[in-house]
This record gives structure tokens, sequence and C-alpha cells, in this order.
């Protein structure tokens, strides 16, 4: 490895040249990294419920760009003034921006960053470059990460270390999805034992979210979909209901409200989409019911909300990352799996290699994978 030190390396990404076109394989050339950054060789990345709306063009972005924001990897090489992490180590992204220094990032209750907020930013590097190029053209880089190419440059904050024994393979969802939904319940939403759980969507996100409500102790968890396929690994990872919309004649937050004698304790939204919220908060109950919101509406896009839903005691609230910061979820997340208290071996349905991107992909549009990752 120690070759590649201070050159240009050559190898192969995932390009998405312009907004809802599929990857395309190429040749790229990845700068070394500048000072606080490290450059990284990805090991494993997992494709998210967010590039998946990219592709879509529900969000606006820099193009040309590599996409991907869940991956693991070993770090190459590292720039001036790294001090965190060294050649070899093994570490995952971190998508969220966290500088450490701001007011924000010195608080040990919030993780998004004074500078930046949940802002995947301008798709350049610090110093207004790129260090990625194709066909001579600078490519974007995404969300601090860019993990859809076999080298990446990073921040030196945009990784945490994961130095226990839990495969790349595995790890790389440590990095958004199951962080995200399983960080909802235990940091945003603080679920209490005893309690009664709704979860609408059941991607790897929602999945983790019902991990999530099962290690807290909920007494009952309500799995939501459209995509009844999701039902039997709901039911396996601790839903003890699994209800399709589409099934009912009733809207879905009348069913639950019956269900559950008054309404949920805790609702999760993890679709983005306004009608789910709506919903969402709906079957919450009127004296303490919290509905956390994790799924991102597309911009533009304005929430309905009836106000009466508020003449309670109702709690509304947004969640990014699971809110955890980057210096304390790894070892949390670590010593969690090591005692088996959840599976994060059953989220992964598929693995492809780079050069199938495009099918992974199909297989997450389709509600045929939870979650696909990509051995490079
Ligand atoms: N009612 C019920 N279920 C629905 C509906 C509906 N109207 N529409 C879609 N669904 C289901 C789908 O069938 C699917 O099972 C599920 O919702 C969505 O799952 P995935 O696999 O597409 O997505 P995930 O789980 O990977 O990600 C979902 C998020 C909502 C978290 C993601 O798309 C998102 O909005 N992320 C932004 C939040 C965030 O933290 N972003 C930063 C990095 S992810
Ligand atoms: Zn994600
Ligand atoms: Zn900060």
């Amino acid at each position: 490895m120690s070759s590649t030190i201070g050159k240009v390396i050559k190898c192969q990404a995932a390009i998405t040249w312009g907004p809802g076109e599929p990857f395309s394989i190429e040749e790229v050339e990845v700068g070394p990294p500048q000072a606080k950054e490290l450059r990284l060789k990805i090991v494993a990345t997992g494709l998210c419920g967010t590039e998946l709306k990219i592709l879509q063009d529900l969000y606006p972005l820099p193009y040309p760009i590599i996409l991907g924001h869940e991956g693991a990897g070993i770090v190459e090489s590292v720039g001036e003034g790294v001090t965190s992490v060294k050649t070899g180590d093994r570490v995952i992204t971190l998508f969220l921006y966290q500088c450490g220094e701001c007011a924000f990032c010195l608080n040990s209750e919030s993780n998004l960053c004074l500078k930046r907020g949940p802002s995947s930013g301008s798709g350049l590097m610090d110093d207004g470059s790129s260090r990625f190029t194709c066909k001579g053209k600078p490519i974007h880089h995404f969300s601090n990460t860019s993990t859809f190419t076999e080298y990446t440059v990073v921040r030196e904050t945009s990784v945490a270390k994961i130095d226990v024994a839990i495969p790349l393979e595995k790890a790389c969802l440590f990095s958004c999805g199951f962080s995200t939904g399983y960080g909802a319940v235990l940091n945003t939403a603080k679920v209490k034992p005893g309690s009664v759980c709704a979860v609408f969507g059941l991607g790897g996100v929602g999945m983790s979210v019902i991990m999530g409500c099962k290690v807290a102790g909920a007494s009952r968890i309500i799995g939501v979909d459209i995509n009844k396929d999701k039902f039997a690994k709901a039911r396996e990872l601790g839903a003890t209901d699994c209800i399709s919309p589409q099934d009912l004649e009733k809207p879905i937050q009348e069913v639950l409200f019956d269900m559950t004698n008054g309404g949920v304790d805790y609702s999760f939204e993890v679709i983005g989409k306004a009608d789910t919220v709506a919903a969402a908060l709906a079957s919450c109950n009127i004296n303490s019911g919290v509905t956390v919101i994790v799924g991102v509406i597309s911009p533009g896009v304005q929430l309905t909300l009836n106000g009466r839903l508020f003449f309670s005691g109702r709690t509304m609230k947004g969640s990014v990352f699971g809110g955890w910061k980057r210096n304390e979820f790894v070892p949390r997340l670590a010593s969690d799996y090591m005692k088996k208290k959840f599976n994060l071996d059953s989220l992964i349905t598929d693995t492809l290699p780079l050069e199938k991107i495009n099918e992974g992909f199909e297989l997450l549009r389709t509600g045929k994978t939870i979650r696909c990752v990509l051995l490079l």
C-alpha cells in the first residue's frame, strides 16, 4: 500500500453524470489527501434509500458526482495534520459534517454542526477543489463521503475508527442505515420499556428502528408498509404486527388508534412523504405520543397537518443520523453488536460487485432487497 502514498491513484468508480442518469463505471484519478484529509480504500458500501431518491432527482446536487455515503474501508494515507487515524486503520464513513469545534459540536446533546447543519455541502473539499477527476473533468464529492469508488478522499472528521472485530462488509451499515434507525429510537425518541411503537416504512432504516424498539423494551411494535414482502423480515427482527395501508378500509391512523386503544406511544416516519408524516402524527396518543420524522421530505414539499392534532400533548421531532456524534456511536454500536442485542447481518439481503451497482439500485427500487452491499 505504501507505494501509492503521495501519488494520484487510478481506480474504478461509479459516476453519476447528471440528474436521473444511471451509474457509469469509469476509471477515475484520485488525488492524494491534503491537510486534515485522508484517502480511503473502500472495502464495502451499502446502497441507501437516499441515493434512490437522488436517482429519482428529488434532491438538487452538483453533477457529475460520485455518490455513496454508507462506506467502510482502510486508510491508505493521511494528509498533513491528521492525528486521529493513520495508514492501515479500519474506519467507517460519516456523512454528517461535524467540525468538532463549534458550540453544537461541543454540546454532548447535539449532532448537527453549526457550520453546515445536515446539508451535504457543495460537493467540494474545504479548499474549494475536488480530489476526483475523470476524462479530464473534476467530479464532485457527495455528502462528505463519496463511497461508490475504490478510493475516496474525505476530511479527517468524516470517518470513525472501528477497531473491533466486526467485518467491514457488515460495519458499513453503521455508516448510515442502521445507526440512523437505531439512534432515532434510543437517542431521539428515548423509547421507554413497555411502550407501543409504530414504524412507517420498512426499508433498511425502518428495520433498524424496529431493532431499536426491541432493544428499548417496547411491548408492541407495529410495522406499516405498502410492500407486504417486507413483513416477514420485520417480524423476524421484532415487529409484533404488520399492516399495509392499502388493505384497509379506514385510514391507517384510525386503524392504529383502534388497535392500540387510543394511539401509539411512539411513531416513526421512515419514508419521507408528507402524507405518511401526517398519518404518523395522527397515530400517536393524545397525551404523550411522540412522532419522530426520520425520512427527509423532498425540497419544496410542504406538510399539511391538521392543527387540531396539536390540541393535545403530542410531540413531533426530527432526527438525523440517529442523533449520534462521531466519537460516540461506534463504541456503543460495537458493544451492542458484540452482546448480540441486534441482528445487523439480517439487514444485508444482497451483495454485489461495484460493476453491478445499477442492478443493486433496481433491487432497492423494486423493494426486493433491504440492504444491498457492494464489495469492492
Ligand atoms: N406507506 C407505507 N410505506 C411506504 C410508502 C407509503 N406511502 N411509500 C414507500 N413505503 C415504503 C417502501 O415500500 C419501502 O419499504 C420503505 O417505505 C422505504 O425503504 P427504502 O429501502 O427505500 O429506504 P431506506 O430504509 O434505505 O431509507 C429510508 C429513508 C426515509 C431514511 C431515506 O430515504 C431518507 O429519507 N433519508 C434521509 C434521511 C437521512 O438521514 N439522510 C441522510 C443519509 S440517509
Ligand atoms: Zn443513508
Ligand atoms: Zn461543528
